[in-house]
């Protein structure tokens, strides 16, 4: 099968075949079993078409327009972008480019971070690559796309049942000239934990290879010991590092002195001592307010000398005025989406902050009618995710006051539905705040932030008040990521852990005040590779192996998946989310060539069993498959 891979392969057929696509192309290395691809996908397609998008009860299939796609020029060369500078000058080049340009340069998000914040994560790599070619083209001038990274790696396999891989090497592919960056968790890669240090190393060094240029750190509690490692690793492939701090609090605010200016400046200065090309402020939770970002930004030109790359998140709605001030100040680039996928949770919109720098010498520098064209594009995109919309139709001003990060909302949200929470989410906000104080006003960003949540949906759903948790504690059995937090496994809070807490949740057990990387065991990747050849019974790739490092469970889920349902990121959005109408006919396209023609005849009765059989005809021929009805 390798051979037939590689002979098939779209570069091998097109003349334009060298041997770093051998690297670049993961697929090639996975070697199917022999299976009847069209059963599986009925299987799948029955499964959905019964129970509806993510078993969440069935939802009708509601009719889609087809997405309004910009139209470019396929024969055209892609313009030259940021991403050529770096390639060709190094990371201080870029660095020193991004100090010295006039206009205020921008970031686009709408393929990471606004889909995290506004739809659970759920875009599907379909969708990215459809308008992939039409961004890079008509975007050139962006500093970079964010496109990886976050939740995205796990939700890639744990909900679409795609591979995160492939995500990068594709648009990577059909985007050569821009910059792709990522965000990073320090030690905690893209994951909840706190992995040795051998695993952020391997993690680093392959999405490098495959693509990524700009590494967004940061660490959950703002300590700079548990980012230096990834920075270091980072620096090693000649990629940009964009060590951040996280922002919280009110740097204004004379009752919240924890978190002021001095604590930032100090921060910046320790971060840029690290060894990072670029300073990031991540407002993950949009808390910074238009005068304190002018203030911030202002201190910080003086104290560091590397760039500053603003992000935040528009909940309350103050985004755009807030970005006025920060570019005033003299921030040099800003995180923006496109505007049919802005405001809310998600970051301010690209064509509102075009508009409203308008006549400034720092507007940025872009086509705005081409930014206006893929807005449309993703109008249309956004409706097919409707079930994952987070609710939240006008800004949010209550974030202030609860302060959970926009990439949590919706996720937090989905989190509390799935135990019963739906009704209670007013509680759960709530709550998430005391929480916040009771473990002594922490920076709160992932996965510090789902420690809170956790604790927060753990008292709402055992009906605790703060002094239960304090006069119960003794009794109580706290969320193993509670217990982990209060050991020091996701680091050490700026000012210490509460100690009368922290003995109440650990009940004896110990604490560490060093960097957890250094207690933990290095993977030893042959032996996982071992195991896992031992387990899928085929080559494994490395890619696989860090993956499987990563996420063990979720991986063998999506292995499993693939295996009962073969390769769905091949169906269309609508068909993968909600099945076939009754009468619906699709085209799924399962390899280059080779489409399969599917259309849902009908669907039996439920039978005692639960199961239901429904009839499709595949290529013109009857077909059946049964499901389970868990509706
Ligand atoms: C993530 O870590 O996924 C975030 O977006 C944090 O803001
Ligand atoms: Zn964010």
């Amino acid at each position: 099968p390798f051979l037939e891979n590689v002979i098939l392969h779209e570069k091998f057929l097109n003349g334009t075949y060298d041997t770093t696509f051998i690297d670049r192309s993961p697929e090639l290395f996975v070697f199917p079993k022999r299976r009847d691809r069209g059963t599986k996908l009925l299987t799948y397609l029955g499964h959905t078409t019964v129970n509806g998008p993510g078993n969440q009860g069935q939802v009708k299939k509601p009719l889609f327009s087809k997405p309004r796609i910009p139209k470019v020029d396929l024969n055209q060369d892609y313009p030259k972008g940021t991403k050529q500078l770096l390639d060709e000058k190094g990371p201080e080049a870029v660095a020193e480019w991004l100090k010295n340009t006039r206009e205020v340069q921008l970031t686009d998000t709408t393929f990471r971070d606004a889909h995290q914040s506004l739809l659970a994560t759920r875009v599907r790599t379909k969708d990215l690559l459809d308008i992939a070619e039409p961004t890079a083209k008509l975007l050139p001038n962006l500093f970079s796309v964010e496109m990886w990274g976050g939740a995205t790696f796990d939700v890639s396999y744990r909900f679409l049942r795609e591979n995160p891989w492939e995500r990068l090497s594709k648009l990577r592919e059909k985007m050569p000239n821009v910059l792709f960056q990522m965000l990073l968790r320090a030690s905690n890669a893209v994951g909840y934990k706190n992995y040795p240090d051998n695993v952020i190393e391997n993690f680093v060094e392959k999405s490098a290879q495959m693509g990524i240029d700009v590494f967004r750190i940061f660490d959950s509690l703002n300590w700079v010991e548990g980012m230096k490692p990834a920075i270091e690793a980072v620096r090693k492939q000649g990629k940009i590092a964009e060590a951040s701090m996280c922002y919280t609090g009110d740097i204004l605010d004379p009752n919240r002195p924890k978190y002021d200016l001095e604590y930032y400046l100090k921060l910046a200065k320790e971060l840029e001592e690290a060894g990072a090309h670029i300073l990031g402020i991540k407002d993950m939770a949009g808390l910074l307010k238009p005068e304190a970002a002018y203030r911030l930004i202002k201190a910080l030109k003086e104290e560091i000398s590397i760039p500053i790359h603003l992000h935040t998140h528009d909940t309350s709605g103050n985004g755009i005025m807030m970005y006025s001030k920060a570019v005033e100040a003299g921030v040099d680039a800003v995180d923006v989406a496109v505007s049919s996928m802005a405001g809310s949770t998600s970051q301010p919109s690209a064509n509102s902050l075009y508009y409203a720098l308008e006549h400034d010498k720092r507007q940025p520098k872009l086509d705005i009618h081409a930014y206006d064209e893929l807005a449309r594009y993703w109008e249309d995109v956004r409706e097919y995710y409707a079930p994952y919309e987070n609710g939240l139709k006008a800004p949010h001003s209550e974030i202030y006051f609860h302060e959970m990060p926009g990439g949590q909302y919706s996720n937090l949200q989905q989190q509390a539905k799935a135990v019963g929470l739906g009704e209670r989410w007013d509680e759960v906000k709530s709550m998430y705040r005391k929480v916040n104080d009771m473990f002594g006003d922490i920076i709160k960003v992932t996965p510090s932030s789902k420690i809170v949540g956790d604790m927060a949906l753990f008292m709402v759903q055992n009906d605790l008040t703060v002094d239960d948790v304090y006069e119960q504690g003794e009794s109580l059995d706290f969320p193993d990521s509670v217990v982990e937090f209060f050991q020091g496994y996701i680091g050490q809070p700026y000012q210490g852990f509460p100690k009368e807490l922290q003995r109440i949740v650990l009940k004896g057990r110990e604490a560490i005040d060093s960097r957890p990387g250094e207690h933990l065991k290095p993977v030893n990747f042959e032996a996982l590779k071992e195991q896992l050849y031992e387990k899928l019974d085929r080559q494994v790739t490395d890619l696989e192996i860090i993956s499987y490092a990563l996420y063990p469970k979720v991986f063998d889920e999506y292995q499993d998946f693939v295996e009962t349902y073969g390769d769905v990121s091949v169906l269309d959005t609508p068909a993968f989310l909600y099945g076939l109408r009754l009468g619906e006919e699709t085209a799924v396209e399962i390899e280059q060539g080779k489409t399969l023609i599917v259309k849902l005849v009908s669907i039996g009765e439920a039978q005692k069993d639960g199961n239901r059989v429904v009839y499709f005809e595949l290529n013109g021929q009857p077909r059946e498959v049964v499901v389970r009805d868990e509706n």
